[in-house]
């Protein structure tokens, strides 16, 4: 038996150094497709189910038809975190057009790919959860919602891709991207929440940005902790003056965001509200009822 991890294409498995699809598929020649990346923490996949919604409405919003039910998809998930053995995994799934011609045109693909990929998780360097992260507001606007919008987790991300390069150009950790009209939409691969004067804010997903599932998680954990949390437009300078601010996501979970266009946000330390959230946060992931055990 091959020590490789195995990968899910299209209910098969493939040592990963052999998991390839057709140079035809749609996902690599348009990035007409769609995915998700989730986390499993201690052999419980974190709000699979809240996931795999996600990944039927990205679907849905581009005509994609899964040939796979939800229950299905969700087995086809736990089966290939079993084969695989790992723990504290991340992982990716994947459902494109699949294999056309040339043309763009998706009536070309009668079958869509699913990929599930488990792998190991790259912890962020450093102790980013003590020290915060610098942020750039990026000249990469986020697409709007007229477009391809992120409200669709497709796999069109070179608009994040291109607002990373400029962060990573600049030296800082993360970029923000703006929408059309100026105000705050997310990070490339986050949400963005700001703290002022004991209040939490965060922007619409009217904005173009992603619904994120840990966004979710911390608006709950504020009605649970009597933190009042508003869904607002953020200037850019309302991030500037905000006494705190923190990125969510699966990848990054609760993240201080200590700086901001050379700006220090509130004393650059990471704030009082977002300590809180970040401890609580780590109580709702070890909690076993917040996902579906492998
Ligand atoms: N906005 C965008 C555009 C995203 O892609 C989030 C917000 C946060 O959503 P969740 O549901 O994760 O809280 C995302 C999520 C990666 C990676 O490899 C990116 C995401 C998730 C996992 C891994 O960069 N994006």
């Amino acid at each position: 038996m091959s020590s490789e991890l195995q990968v899910y294409i299209d209910c098969e498995y493939y040592p990963k150094s052999q998991a390839k699809i057709s140079v035809y598929d749609h996902g690599f020649l348009y990035g007409d497709g769609v995915f998700e990346g989730i986390r499993e923490y201690n052999g419980v996949v974190f709000k699979l189910k809240e996931h795999i919604d996600r990944l039927y409405r990205s679907a849905l919003a581009i005509t994609l038809q899964i040939p796979l039910t939800k229950k299905e998809m969700i087995k086809a998930v736990l089966e290939t975190l079993r084969k695989n053995k790992l723990k504290d995994s991340y992982i990716r799934l994947v459902v494109s057009r699949g294999v056309g011609d040339l043309g763009l045109d998706p009536r070309k693909c009668p079958k869509p790919t699913i990929i599930i990929i488990t792998d190991s998780i790259q912890i962020r360097a450093g102790n980013a959860k003590e020290t915060g992260v610098t942020a750039m507001l990026s000249w990469v606007r986020r697409n709007p919602v007229d477009a391809t919008t992120h409200e669709i987790k497709s796999l069109n991300y070179l608009n994040s891709v291109l607002a990373k390069i400029e962060a990573n150009a600049c030296g800082v950790d993360e970029a923000i991207c703006l929408e059309s009209s100026g105000c705050i939409a997310e990070g490339v691969g986050e949400n963005v929440f700001i703290v002022k004067d004991g209040e939490i804010l965060t922007p619409p997903t009217s904005t173009g940005a992603l619904a994120g599932i840990t966004a979710e998680v911390v608006t709950k954990l504020c009605e649970k902790l009597g933190i009042k949390l508003t869904v607002a437009n953020l200037t850019p300078f309302m991030l500037f003056t905000a006494d705190e601010a923190f990125f969510t996501g699966t990848a990054m979970e609760v993240i201080p965001i200590r700086e901001v266009n050379k700006r220090q946000i509130g004393d650059g330390k990471p704030g009082a509200v977002t300590k809180k959230l970040i401890v609580e946060f780590q109580t709702v992931i070890e909690d076993p009822k917040n996902g579906v055990k492998v």
